[in-house]
């Protein structure tokens, strides 16, 4: 039997459910991941443009590469993989979609009971009242974009060093450590808090099915690696 087969039936028999998602997911809808190949950190720096010191310093720089990157995802589709996570969801009681994507194409998709980790690429929050709410125009008419209240809009995105939304990695780890399974799609898993939700499952009793074309995890976290495209791997593991 190979690794899907053996999955498969592990997946088959899980009351719970927990998959955690990362840029990988989206590479084959055309969205460039962070890091590896062909990877955004290659080109540009993260201090440069995913941390608040980088928007205090240049804060339409940093517009620039959100306005490029929500061009791209405007015209991007969900994918197999995305699809294959809404037909898991709704053949189960118990699941929980935890992505660290901003894309929103898990929405796109159709994915229900979500928890966005880094916040989502459409919200835009204000730097003064704290007002957010959705935009959805591209290109953005100007940049930075402002607030009613007529003071600079940020992404309301999870930048480093930043605390994750109110509550959001509560329910993540409530519903981990409930977890008879948990997959691990498309992320290399190093990026913190959300890294830590692969311990904490295997410790709370989850088996762990990692989907990655280059899969990195440490062998004792994991029950089955799965080499290969999510978009590819996940149809075949709920087929
Ligand atoms: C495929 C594929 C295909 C490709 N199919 N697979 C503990 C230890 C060390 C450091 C820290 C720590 N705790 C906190 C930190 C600091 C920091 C951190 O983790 N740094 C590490 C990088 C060292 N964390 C933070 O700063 C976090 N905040 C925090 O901890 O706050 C504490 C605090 C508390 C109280 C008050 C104040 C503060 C915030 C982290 C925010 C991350 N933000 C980013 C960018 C902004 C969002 C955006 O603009 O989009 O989020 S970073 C970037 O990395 C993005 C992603 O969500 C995140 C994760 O990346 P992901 O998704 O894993 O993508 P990649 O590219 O890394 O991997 C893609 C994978 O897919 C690869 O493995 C490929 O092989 C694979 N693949 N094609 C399947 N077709
Ligand atoms: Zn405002």
């Amino acid at each position: 039997m190979d690794g899907i087969q053996k999955a498969r039936e592990l997946l088959a028999r899980a009351r719970s459910i927990v998959a955690l998602t990362g840029a990988g997911i989206s590479a084959e809808s055309g969205i460039p991941t962070f890091r590896g190949p062909g990877g955004m950190w290659r080109q540009w720096r993260p201090e440069d443009l995913a941390t608040p010191a980088a928007f205090a310093r240049d804060p339409r720089l940093v517009w620039e590469w959100y306005d490029w990157r929500r061009g791209l995802i405007a015209r991007a589709t969900p994918n197999a993989g995305h699809r294959a996570l809404v037909d898991l969801e709704n053949g189960r009681e118990k699941f929980t979609l935890v992505t660290q994507n901003v894309d929103g194409l898990h929405d796109l998709a159709g994915s229900r009971n979500t928890v966005k980790l880094h916040g989502d690429i459409w919200r835009m929050r204000c730097t003064e009242c704290r007002a957010e709410w959705t935009d959805r125009r591209v290109p953005l008419p100007e940049l930075p974009p402002r607030c009613r209240c007529g003071a600079m809009a940020r992404p309301a995105i999870v930048w480093f060093g930043e605390s994750l939304p109110d509550g959001a990695m509560e329910q993540a780890e409530q519903a981990a450590c409930r977890a008879d399974v948990l997959l691990v799609i498309g992320t290399s898993a190093v990026v913190y808090p959300a890294a830590g939700l692969v311990p904490y499952a295997v410790e709370s009793g989850a088996q762990v099915i990692e989907i990655n074309t280059e899969p990195s995890l440490p062998g004792g976290e994991v029950a089955y690696a799965l080499k290969g495209p999510a978009g590819e791997i996940l149809p075949r593991l709920l087929g």
